[in-house]
């Protein structure tokens, strides 16, 4: 667990916000959150065609920017090589577009602080109805669907998998070689199922979600894509896990080489 870090020193807390078209957004993303918990914000622009960019800059955020779309997975490789180097020791994914309530941030950091979780999960699943709350029912069944599936693949019992709010100690991200997983948004999944194989502990926390006009929303097409290739995914790990024809993508970057003077 992450307890070598939290332990010594007030832990580094980084907020990193993968943003593509956020910039109707960014703003009231940025004003909610509990500035006095968070110690840097860093943003990663991922092409985007609107303002995102020049209001980033106007915030003071840390700001990188794409030569290119790369997508979702892409611009997470960024959030979080980048938040490594600024010396983070918890690192929090939070979308720039408003959908999760920046103000729940001490809540989903707290288990790591407490070193009783190397990652948490901001799951709509244990807040009520996530229907209720506007999540359209092709996206609810998809996510039933695929939870399901993936809980019975990895032996884990999570209320979701598909949350863009998330918080990863800093060993999470040094160990997870997520620098081969996919560009998309099938990342979130590979790491999962990364962090799942490597034995971290994962905790969930119960986040409302909103669904508004402004929010940005994989459509139809990308989520049809982002279930297939989780289906893929999972048959990989089957593989890896079952079959013992070991993938690369699957074990710790760390029992890659070691140190010997
Ligand atoms: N769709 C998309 N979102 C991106 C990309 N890069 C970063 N993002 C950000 O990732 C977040 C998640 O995507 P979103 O479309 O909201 O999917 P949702 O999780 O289904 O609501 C958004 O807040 C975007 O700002 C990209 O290439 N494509
Ligand atoms: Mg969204």
């Amino acid at each position: 667990m992450g307890l070598h870090s939290t332990e010594l020193h007030k832990p580094k807390v980084i907020v990193v916000m993968p943003a593509y078209n956020a910039a109707k957004t960014l703003k009231i993303t940025y004003d909610a959150i509990p500035h006095q918990t968070v110690d840097q914000i860093i943003l990663v622009d991922d092409g985007s065609t609107d303002k995102t960019l020049e209001i980033a800059r106007e915030l003071q955020l840390t700001v990188f920017v794409h030569t290119r779309n790369f997508g979702y997975g892409g611009n997470q490789k960024t959030c979080y090589t980048e938040a490594l180097k600024e010396g983070a020791d918890i690192i929090v994914m939070l979308h720039p577009d408003y959908q999760y309530d920046p103000t729940l941030l001490p809540d989903i950091i707290a288990p790591i602080k407490a070193g009783e979780a190397d990652i948490v999960l901001g799951s709509r699943f244990m807040s009520g109805s996530a229907m209720d709350q506007g999540m359209p029912w092709w996206k609810f069944l998809g996510n039933k669907f695929l939870t399901a599936l993936e809980n019975w693949t990895l032996g884990l019992n999570l209320s979701e998998y598909h949350t863009g709010y998330r918080a990863y100690s800093r060993r999470v991200l040094e160990e997870i070689p997520f620098s081969l997983n996919s560009d998309k948004f099938v990342f979130d999944q590979e790491f999962l199922v990364q962090a799942k194989h490597l034995d971290f502990v994962i905790k969930e926390v119960a986040v409302p979600t909103k669904y508004f006009p402004e929010a940005s929303n994989a459509s139809f097409v990308d989520s049809t894509i982002y279930g297939l290739s989780i289906l893929l995914l999972l048959g990989r790990y089957f593989i890896h896990n079952v079959c013992h024809v070991h993938l690369r993508q699957f074990q710790s970057f760390q029992a890659r080489y070691r140190r010997v003077q």
